[in-house]
Formats: structure tokens, sequence, C-alpha cells
């Protein structure tokens, strides 16, 4: 390996939601709240980014971006950044867009957030199929949207679609929009083209716009392929794609995201109400991951691997009852502790408060997760191992 991913690389002093937010984003509770391990003893394994450093060749091209000395005003003008974008999707994914279709948004949420006003009517509903990303709620509650759920059928911890009622919900008139996330977060579902195709199908016919979220689409095990949902439907206008460098080469906080809008009416509604300007280190350090960042991404995806095997024999030995697989794309493990624990129990305090791990779980992913915890493995195996072992030792100190 050329990358040293191992490195446990200091993120104190940097404003890092990971380090010095989590009381407020997992626990809402004040910054100064007392927590029973001093902060440095936490094992974190929660917020979706990850404890890797970004890739030289990232950093040097906005090294160079600094030396021009001036960050005014700015917007992604220069077609460069288009092709770089559009080979990228064509050689992994096979999918091309026009480029009068890409915008940039200071992320996906932000654009998820602005489209569900767009998109939809007061009255109107927006569908998601869970256990979801809060955040897809987040974007129909802040336009007071109605929410309709639809969960997620689950066979010993593989997560499918449930069609049938995809489709009785599909054909409430009043469901405008379908936000949907491929591959999975928080299963880590790849959908398959077959699967894909049902989806869409259902959607489609009863007139159900959707958004697909694909940030997590780069970050998917060694030799498993990704499928564009859009790539499926090369004749609709009604698929709005997201995806993004920000995940895949951890530069989250930079806030820069694609997001391709076949649909005239929409692209026109997004022109005429977005604030279009972007960042100048962001604009630069998504064109340098997706011109120089592969070989970085090939080696990451191997680690991830390593550590997602070690995770699954971790567990089998130490917790056994746990059900956890593989997942085919995220660095985030999803683990079924349902025969450690109470159903409904706030596993996240539970954890922050006996065993020093800060995770997600239960009902932050909006409904159909209770019992489950998620774990992120984007860290070095060491701090990984650790993780793991405080967690297996507190079920099974509770399992006594
Ligand atoms: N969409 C999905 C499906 C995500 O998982 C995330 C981040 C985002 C969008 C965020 O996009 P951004 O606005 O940063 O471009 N997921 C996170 C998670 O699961 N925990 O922390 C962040």
């Amino acid at each position: 390996m050329t990358y040293n991913f191992d490195e446990v690389i200091d993120r104190k002093n940097s404003n890092s939601m990971n380090v010095d937010g989590w009381r407020e984003y997992i626990f809402h509770a004040p910054r100064d709240q007392k927590f029973p391990f001093p902060d440095d003893e936490y094992v974190r394994m929660w917020i979706a980014d990850m404890e890797f450093g970004t890739p030289d060749c990232i950093i040097d091209a906005m090294k160079e971006r600094l030396d021009k000395r001036i960050f005014g005003y700015t917007k992604v003008f220069d077609p460069q950044y288009y092709e770089a974008f559009l080979h990228w999707s064509k050689s992994r994914y096979g999918w091309e867009f026009p480029k009068e279709q890409l915008v940039t948004s200071p992320g996906i949420i932000p654009a998820l957030f602005e489209l569900v006003e767009y998109i939809c009517k007061p009255d109107e509903k927006v569908l998601i199929l869970t256990p979801s990303y809060a955040y897809f709620k987040h974007a129909a509650d802040h336009s007071h949207i109605e929410l309709v759920c639809s969960d997620l059928l689950n066979d010993n911890g593989y997560y499918t679609m449930d069609y049938a009622d995809i489709e009785a919900k599909a054909k409430d008139p009043k469901v405008k929009l379908c936000i949907f996330c491929n591959p999975h977060n928080p299963s880590g579902r790849i959908w398959a083209e077959e699967e894909l195709k049902r989806f869409g199908d259902i959607c489609l016919e009863n007139n159900v716009l959707i958004i697909s979220d694909e940030i997590h689409c780069d970050l998917i095990r060694t030799g498993l392929r990704h499928t564009p949902l859009a790539k499926l439907y090369p004749e609709s206008d009604q698929i709005i794609t997201c995806m993004a460098p920000s995940k895949t080469f951890n530069m989250a906080g930079l806030m820069f995201s694609n997001v391709i809008i076949p649909n005239a009416e929409i692209m026109e509604i997004w022109k005429d109400r977005h604030y279009d300007f972007d960042n100048p280190l962001s604009i630069t350090a998504a064109q340098a991951a997706y011109e120089q960042g592969g070989q970085w991404l090939a080696e990451l995806k191997l680690y991830l691997d390593e550590n997602f095997r070690f995770a699954k024999e971790y567990l089998g030995e130490h917790l056994p009852k746990a059900v956890f697989r593989i997942p085919e794309a995220t660095y985030l493990g999803w683990v079924d502790i349902g025969a450690y624990v109470e159903q409904g129990e706030d596993l996240p305090l539970l954890f922050a408060n006996e065993a020093a791990v800060l995770l997600e779980g239960g009902n932050m992913f909006v409904q159909n997760s209770d019992t489950y915890i998620r774990l992120n493995l984007a860290c070095p195996r060491a701090m990984l191992a650790e993780g793991l072992r405080r967690i297996c030792e507190l079920l099974n100190k509770r399992a006594k």
C-alpha cells in the first residue's frame, strides 16, 4: 500500500463535528454536558466521515489554489470540472449526462431541502424507505411536507424493498416525490439492476418523481458495481441524481456536491432560486479528486474491505448473537444487537455512558431500526479493534 491508513490523525482544534459536536448532534445535549469519560477516551464510530487524511493529490491542488491568493465570489465556470466528473461517472458507472443538467450545491442535504420545496406543493407527500438517513425526513419536515415511510424487508440482516408496499404508497396521488438512497445508508445495500428497475417502474408509473441520493456510490466493496438509477431510464426526466466527492475523499466539510437535474421545469426553478456560488477551494478539491483520486480510492477500498472482514470475524467470535453482514457499500456496519438489549433502549446513550464508544443507532434512523447500532468502520484498524472490544465487552457483561 502507498498510503498509510493506520495513521492516527489528531483532529482536535479543527472544529470537527465528529470530535467536538457529538453532544449536540447525537444527544441534543449542551456542549458542556458532563459524560462519564473524558472526551479523549471515546472511540468515535458515529458520524459518517473518516479518520483518514484526504489524499495528497487533493491537498496539493488546494495549496496551488491558495497560492492564487484571491478568494472572491466563485462558481464552476471551467468546463474541465464537468469533464473530470463525467469521466469518473463514465468509467466507473457507464453513465453519462449532458453538461446542462449538472449543477452544484453546498452538500446533498442542502440540495434535498431545496428540491423538496421546489417539487412538492404544501399538501403533497414525500416517500422514503426506512430505516433511513434521518436527514431525508428532515428535508420533508423542513418544508412541512408529510412523510410516508415504506419499511424495507429484513431477512437476517439482508435488506430488500417491499415492492407491494411501495406501490400501495406510490398510488396515493399526493405522494409526489421519493427520496431514494442508492446505495443505501444504513443497510449498505447496493441495489441490483433488477431491484432498481422494479422500484423505478413503480414510481414512474405512479408519477412519483425520484431523487436518487448516490453519495455512497464510490465506497463499495472491491469488485462490486454501482448502477445509477437514472442510467436505467435514459428517456425519463423524472430522476434527479446526487453524487459527491465528499464522502469518498473525506472532504464533507468543503461542502460541494453534484446534482444532475434532467427536468427542465425543476432546473428553471433551481436556477431561479438557488444561491449559486461555490467555494473556490472546494471546486479545486473536487476536480482534483475526480482527476487524480482513483488510486487512493482503490487502496482505501482494500483497507475498508479488510476492516469489514476483521469486524465480521470479531463479532462472530465475541458477539455471536448479533446479526451483521458485511455491507456491499458504505463504510458503515449495521448491526442488530437485539439479543443483548431491550426494545426501545437508547443505544447511543448506553454505549456513550458505559463503554466510551460514540455510535448511532435505534430511532436515529427514522423507523424500522430498533435494536440496531451503526458503526463507522472508516478508521485505523487499531481504533476499530478497540471500539469493537468495548462494545462486545459491555454487551457480554449485560448478558450475564
Ligand atoms: N446523503 C446520504 C445518504 C448521507 O448518508 C449523507 C451523510 C449525506 C447525504 C450528506 O450529504 P452532504 O450534505 O454532506 O453532501 N451521511 C451521514 C451519516 O449517515 N451520518 O453522518 C453523515
